[in-house]
């Protein structure tokens, strides 16, 4: 256990609430919470929870009616003794109680500081302190169940086997370079194979990457398309209320509007564009490169075509021509007011599959919403493991190191080389979990947490 000092925040968001809650954590955390409340908890049970009142006993005054509940070292989040004051949640009641916390000797807590200390006294490994705070932002229920799972161990789990496995084949090694009379040197097929089925399992965990990122960080989808032809109409209709400005009038939209939504537990980021076309208006302008900087941004764009129109405008065209390698979905709006073969007579001319869609009376947006799941390659059922670009890069390094050991097997380099690099892999593996992180990677983690975690 380290003994550091004694650190308290407000574990609850500010605002106006039912209960607010002050978290204290650290060697002294019960006598500090004694100082400021009614009851003494020295003699409290861990895990018990007490009525009574916060205090202030240097100028006599009463803060709020709490509840103080007790967790003992070990037996706590951190690690270390915690005490926490359920308080009335109001800002007043709030900012006075920690105040008083910190007058009777607490620290205030850095971002993040508790879990760093549950993580420093080996309650969670690193992966799974990230999870806590991939918990604490999840948007969907998809991205709450990646970093539950994150939580429970199942990604470290992952990397200390491959991690086992790969001290075992150093361990022969080295005992092979150090003991060469008595150790005779591993088997190359062997090392081969061993090195070989972690290399996979590292590719299989690296492939899961991408979808675990759009669950953790949202999918960016813009809606492009000419002026006119519905786009804000669209980005209401996937909103299910009116947010963007809709009007006849050509170049209504000029500026992007985001908005955040859920596609199929997938969170989702919808941005509505200014509609392209050759424009002197400067406002205008600026819009339209914005909206070119969106579609360089996106992971699906929906490109929005007006089926009123009956035929393709040159405008639509170009841009066709401009999404050809991107990942898009065409989709043909305002279908209310064609006949259905005219729209099945439009369909045909375009270059490629188009959804059919009224964004103002709402039809056709479910198999819209299931052509973006499908185009960003997610279901919102997959278990994915991997979600962080930390740990991808950390795979990624250590598979580059497995593959430059078998290359070198291949080439019968000496084993003490091949050593080198099952150790990098090795190394790179631990910053996942922690067990290789340096000081500075583990202040910057932890310090994007909120205070009072
Ligand atoms: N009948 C019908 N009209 C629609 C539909 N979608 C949009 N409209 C109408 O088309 C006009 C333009 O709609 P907007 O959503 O403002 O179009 P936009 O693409 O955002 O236009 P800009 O911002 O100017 O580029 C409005 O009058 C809408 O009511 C649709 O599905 N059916
Ligand atoms: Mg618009």
């Amino acid at each position: 256990m380290n003994a550091i000092d004694t650190i308290a925040a407000i574990a609850t968001p500010i605002g106006s609430a039912g209960i607010g809650i002050i978290r204290i954590s650290g060697p002294d955390a019960l006598t500090t919470a004694a100082r400021v409340f009614s009851a003494d908890p020295a003699g409290l049970p861990s895990h018990t929870a007490t009525y009574g009142a916060l205090i202030r006993r240097d100028i006599a005054e009463e803060i709020d009616r709490v509840v103080l509940t007790v967790f003992r070292s070990p037996r706590s989040y951190t690690g270390e003794d915690v005490a926490e004051f359920s308080c009335h949640g109001g800002m007043a009641t709030m900012k006075a109680a920690l105040q008083a916390v910190l007058d009777a000797g607490a620290r205030l807590a850095e971002p993040g500081e508790f879990t760093q200390r549950a993580f420093l006294n080996g309650k969670l490994d690193l992966a799974q302190a990230e999870a806590v705070n991939d918990l604490i932002r999840s948007r969907t229920d998809a991205a709450r169940k990646v970093a539950l799972r994150q939580l429970d161990g199942a990604l470290s789990e992952k990397i200390r086997t491959l991690r086992d496995q790969g001290l075992g084949v150093i361990a022969a090694i080295e005992a092979a370079i150090d003991f060469p009379d008595n150790v005779p040197e591993p088997d190359t097929a062997e090392l081969k194979e061993r090195i070989t089925r972690a290399y996979e399992n590292l590719l299989v965990l690296l492939k899961t990457f991408e979808k675990g990122r759009i669950y953790r960080e949202g999918l960016r989808v813009a809606i492009v398309g000419r002026v006119n032809v519905g786009k804000s109409s669209l980005l209401n209709a996937l909103l299910r209320h009116a947010r963007a400005i809709v009007t006849p009038i050509p170049g209504t939209t000029r500026d992007l509007i985001e908005e955040s939504l859920e596609i199929h537990g997938i969170p989702i980021v919808a941005i509505d564009t200014a509609g392209l076309r050759q424009t002197d208006d400067p406002v205008e302008k600026i819009g339209v490169a914005l909206t070119h900087k969106s579609i360089d941004d996106a992971d699906v764009i929906v490109f929005v075509v007006d089926a009123s129109q009956k035929s393709l405008h040159d405008d639509d065209r170009r841009l066709f021509d401009m999404l050809a390698e991107k990942p898009f979905i065409c989709a043909l709006n305002k279908s209310d007011m064609v006949s259905v073969s005219e729209l099945e007579a439009l369909a045909q001319t375009l270059p490629y599959e188009a959804i059919r869609v009224s964004a103002k009376y709402g039809d056709g947006i479910e198999e819209l919403e299931a052509a973006i799941a499908r185009r960003a390659g997610v279901s919102g059922e997959e278990s994915s493991l991997v979600s962080s670009a930390r740990h991808k890069e950390a795979l990624k390094s250590a598979s580059e190191s497995l593959r430059h050991a078998l290359e070198g097997l291949d080439a019968t380099e000496p084993i003490d080389l091949i050593s080198i690099d099952l150790t990098a892999a090795y190394d790179s593996l631990g910053l996942i979990t922690g067990e290789t992180a340096s000081d500075d990677l583990l202040d910057r983690i932890f310090s994007e947490f909120c205070i009072g975690k």
